[in-house]
């Protein structure tokens, strides 16, 4: 049966873009090191699905829709270039603050959801980032003074999307499957 690798996602923000030149001509250093992911690709992982079947995106879809049906829009900004291991980075990031609790509300919930239509639950403690560039062969050690150096990028989300992604040689492209708005009558007040 056909099948596509997935995930949840919010998509990034036009705000971005400015952030992202900053971030990478802050790097300049490591450039030859590092593989960018195109900015339009740029993404705030709420769920990796692995290999699904087609046939299952509804499913999905609905899934995300009830749970994005109970969750209010919120806003969020990027807060710094960062990594899980500073010394030793095979990812770089963007950090994100902002009303992170909705966030981590929603992701846990997508979590579930996604638990109850048969995927597994991930192990690893969620940390709402957005991944800009991953090390192309040896981990690099990142600069030391990375706070400030990037201004911020300010940003509401009001849906979540399905993501396909597909692995080529120049890098992963990106697709969007379907959209579940957040609802403005749910949640705050
Ligand atoms: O948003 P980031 O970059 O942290 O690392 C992959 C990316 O997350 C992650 O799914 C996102 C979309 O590609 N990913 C890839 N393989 C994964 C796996 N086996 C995975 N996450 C968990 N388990």
């Amino acid at each position: 049966m056909a099948t596509l690798r997935a995930f949840v996602a919010v998509e990034p923000p036009a705000t971005l873009v400015p952030v992202y030149q900053a971030a990478r001509r802050f790097l300049a250093d490591l450039d030859a090191r590092l593989r960018w992911v195109r900015p339009e690709g740029v993404h705030l992982t709420l769920k990796f699905l692995g290999n699904v079947k087609i046939a299952s995106v509804p499913v999905i879809l609905r899934a995300m829709r009830a749970v994005a049906g109970r969750t209010p829009p919120m806003a969020l900004r990027t807060s710094g270039v960062g990594a899980p291991n500073p010394d030793r980075a095979r990812v770089v990031w963007l950090e994100v603050g902002g009303e992170t609790a909705i966030l981590s509300k929603l992701q846990a919930d997508v979590e579930d959801a996604m638990f109850r239509i048969g995927f597994n639950k991930e192990e690893r403690r969620f940390h709402p980032h957005l991944t800009l560039a991953r090390a192309r062969s040896r981990a690099v050690r990142l600069p030391s003074e990375l706070t400030g150096t990037v201004p911020s990028a300010h940003f509401s989300v009001d849906r979540i999307s399905l993501y396909s992604s597909e692995l080529r040689p120049g890098g992963a492209v990106y697709n969007v499957l379907g959209h579940a708005p957040l609802s403005r009558s749910s949640g705050r007040g």
